[in-house]
């Protein structure tokens, strides 16, 4: 580890593998199982090392006062049905939903290659990260993937006075010939909840459009939605039609709860949402015809001579270069708060 001082925050680097380590001994301290500390660890520095924000380190104390509160079994091991030919389900045990995935992603591979398409229908899990790094290793196999995954009761459905979704993300990965694979992953709300808490930290407004107050009135203020507010849609209708699918997708095929139908009151600390999630992995291999990896880099292509210089992931991917050459940078005081976790 390095010191380093940036143009305005002070921050030192740490590597990846250095980050992965300590975030697994505070997983492991705080009640998680070696397996699971080693997923969720590997998977909370990925988030950071490409600058996904309200999902790196952030999320370790909402993970930390969750296992704290009994809400979640960290130690739970999932159980994987192989229920059809092209279909998955695991019983995530009130677990995490990556441990679930790691578990079953064995099979799903087997399944995808060899009828083209399989499906992972996740349950009885809990899902407190970003979305993309469940998708994007499939893509640098060559494969399609997209999951579903939903949340807690905090977006008001287009034309509601109340709120019923989750913050639902849709995210998908594909292969594209001669460059990193094409991934995007989005919250169907407006905003992340994420990002609310971290605008709310750092006294910044939302943008108009993104939330209401308590009373149902447009606001701008992250505390006001935070504090008996709610979120809304992105794009009025067209994210709301998405965010109640993927509520059908996640919840209502995998058996999981919606983002509505849980209680965690009697768990104060709680925070992350005890739903489902639903991946649908396709081998673009058995396509007939065209190779479906040089398809996606013609599309490419025309988007760039057509003017767009940034594709979804990019943004990531820069991050993630810039990490792997400098470290990933972190406040010294986040440094020390997380020190301190790992010694218990
Ligand atoms: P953003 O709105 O920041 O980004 C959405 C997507 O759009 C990303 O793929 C991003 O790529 C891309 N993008 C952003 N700006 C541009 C641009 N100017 N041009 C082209 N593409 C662009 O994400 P959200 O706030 O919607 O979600 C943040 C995270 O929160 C996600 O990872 C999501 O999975 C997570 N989340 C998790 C939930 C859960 O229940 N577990 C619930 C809700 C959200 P890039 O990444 O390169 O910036
Ligand atoms: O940022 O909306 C969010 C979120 C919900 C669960 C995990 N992240």
């Amino acid at each position: 580890m390095s010191a380093a001082v940036g143009a305005n925050a002070p921050s030192e680097t740490i590597s990846f593998t250095e980050l992965s380590a300590l975030l697994e001994r505070i997983f492991v301290t705080h009640g998680a199982s070696a397996e699971v500390a080693a997923v969720l660890a590997h998977n909370c520095a990925t988030a950071q090392r490409d600058g996904a924000q309200s999902h790196g380190v952030f999320r370790m104390a909402g993970y930390l006062s969750t296992l704290a509160s009994g809400w979640v079994n960290g130690a739970a091991v999932p159980q994987v049905e192989d229920v059809a030919s092209g279909y998955i389900a695991v019983d995530a045990g009130n677990g995490f939903a990556q441990p679930a995935l790691s578990a079953a992603r064995p099979l799903l591979v087997r399944k995808a290659r060899e009828a083209g398409i399989a499906v992972l229908a996740i349950r009885n899990s809990h899902h407190f990260a970003a979305l993309w790094p469940d998708v994007e290793p499939f893509a640098e196999e060559g494969m399609i993937a997209l999951s579903v995954v939903n949340s807690m009761t905090c977006v008001v459905p287009h034309g509601a006075s109340r709120p019923v979704f989750g913050t639902n993300p849709i995210a998908f990965a594909a292969p594209c010939a001669g460059r990193p694979p094409l991934v995007f992953d989005m919250a169907t709300s407006a905003l992340a909840h994420g990002d609310v808490q971290i605008a709310a930290r750092e006294g910044h407004s939302l943008p108009s459009g993104a939330g209401v107050d308590r009373h149902g009135q447009p606001t701008t203020d992250p505390k006001a939605v935070l504090d008996g507010g709610a979120l809304l849609p992105f794009g009025g209708h067209k994210g709301s039609a998405l965010s109640m699918m993927v509520e059908l997708l996640a919840a209502g095929l995998t058996g999981g709860n919606f983002s509505f139908e849980f209680d965690w009151s009697r768990h104060p600390g709680a925070q992350t949402p005890w739903t489902g999630q639903l991946l649908i992995v396709i081998d673009p291999a058995r396509a007939a015809g065209n190779d479906f990896a040089e398809r996606a880099r013609e599309l490419v292509d025309r988007m760039a001579q057509a003017g767009v210089s940034r594709l979804a992931g990019e943004r990531r991917y820069q991050n993630r270069a810039q990490a792997q050459q400098q470290g990933i940078a972190l406040a010294p005081e986040h440094l020390a708060q997380l020190r301190q976790w790992a010694e218990g």
